[in-house]
């Protein structure tokens, strides 16, 4: 399924080599660095491993496994992200061009209603910026019978927003998930128009809830810190979903983002299909990561 080499792969063929000298933790902190770790960490963490093999004299990659797994457990955040029951919960979906957010959201929905038992979903369009994008979100609407709030092309996305929000307290609904614009978090004026959304949906939430939810992309590497960086600054992040692990053998990434900014990662996506969404199992993708699964 793996097209590049993981950090599992990297740590197996290290173990075959056998010393455990200098070149073998400078061999492990490219092998972390390579896995999207960060510099800085890898070289942390290999500091950290160097220590544990001298003082507990461990030998086998299943010992060097477990305890690069227990070290790891100790930085990555998972957080439940299930909706309040009795309560208007409003999901705003954030994210750069192309992570996955309209996707999400139709997962979501999904995962929601067959899991949770929570049928009164809403999905607001959003994202006004591109015709496909609305589009988008009312072909997944039909598809799971839910209603989808939308203005034409170009509308104003703060008004979409407020008009869903309107509805889903009249219909006395569970979840609105909102759609945005994949914006470029470079651009001053499309941070301001986020602010814009995050003030409207403040001042009409009325004692429900709010959540600002983060999709990064697994298969972006290093570049996702930044975005994460840039959009928890700007409007406080409660938490992310991993799209496309399904699609790199990567995924490190998911490490210094929660050690970096406190954030904790709620879900992960592996494929194309509304099915395709898991909440985010911090043992089973530490076990991946390291190859800890593999012994
Ligand atoms: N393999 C795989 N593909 C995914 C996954 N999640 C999303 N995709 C694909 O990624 C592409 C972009 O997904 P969208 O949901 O349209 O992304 P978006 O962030 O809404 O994109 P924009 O609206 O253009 O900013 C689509 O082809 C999705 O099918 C996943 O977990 N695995
Ligand atoms: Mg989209």
């Amino acid at each position: 399924m793996f097209k590049k080499k993981s950090l599992a792969t990297k740590i197996r063929e290290l173990f075959k080599i056998g010393n455990r000298d200098e070149q073998f933790f400078d061999d492990l902190e490219d092998a972390l660095i390579e896995g999207d770790i960060g510099a800085k960490l890898a070289m942390e963490i290999s500091d950290h491993l160097k220590e544990k093999i001298k003082s507990e004299k461990l030998k086998s990659r299943d010992e060097f496994t477990s305890a690069l797994k227990n070290l790891l457990e100790g930085y990555v955040m998972v957080k439940d992200l299930t909706p309040e029951k009795d309560a208007l919960n409003v999901f705003l979906v954030l994210g750069v061009n192309g992570v996955g957010k309209t996707s999400t959201i139709a997962k979501l929905a999904n995962y929601y209603m067959q899991k949770k038992n929570l049928p009164k979903i809403l999905l607001s369009a959003g994202d006004t910026f591109r015709a496909a994008a609305i589009d988008q979100l009312k072909y997944f609407g039909k598809k799971m019978n839910l209603p989808v709030i939308s203005q034409p092309p170009g509308s104003d996305p703060g008004a979409v927003i407020f008009d869903s929000i309107t509805s889903a307290q009249a219909k006395g609904m569970d979840l609105v998930l909102a759609d945005t614009a994949g914006r470029m978090h470079n651009r001053e004026n499309l941070v301001k128009e986020l602010e814009k959304i995050d003030k409207i949906v403040k001042g009409k939430i009325n004692g429900g809830s709010y959540k600002k939810i983060l999709i990064i992309d697994a298969t972006t590497g290093q570049n996702a810190l930044q975005q994460a960086e840039i959009f928890n600054e700007f409007i406080n992040i409660d938490s992310i979903i991993l799209t496309k692990y399904d699609s790199t053998a990567k995924g490190g990434i998911v490490v210094p983002i929660c050690k970096k900014l406190g954030l904790p990662f709620s879900f992960m996506t592996v494929g194309e299909t509304i099915d395709d969404i898991t909440p985010f199992n911090k043992s089973g993708y530490l076990d991946t990561l390291v190859g800890q699964d593999e012994n």
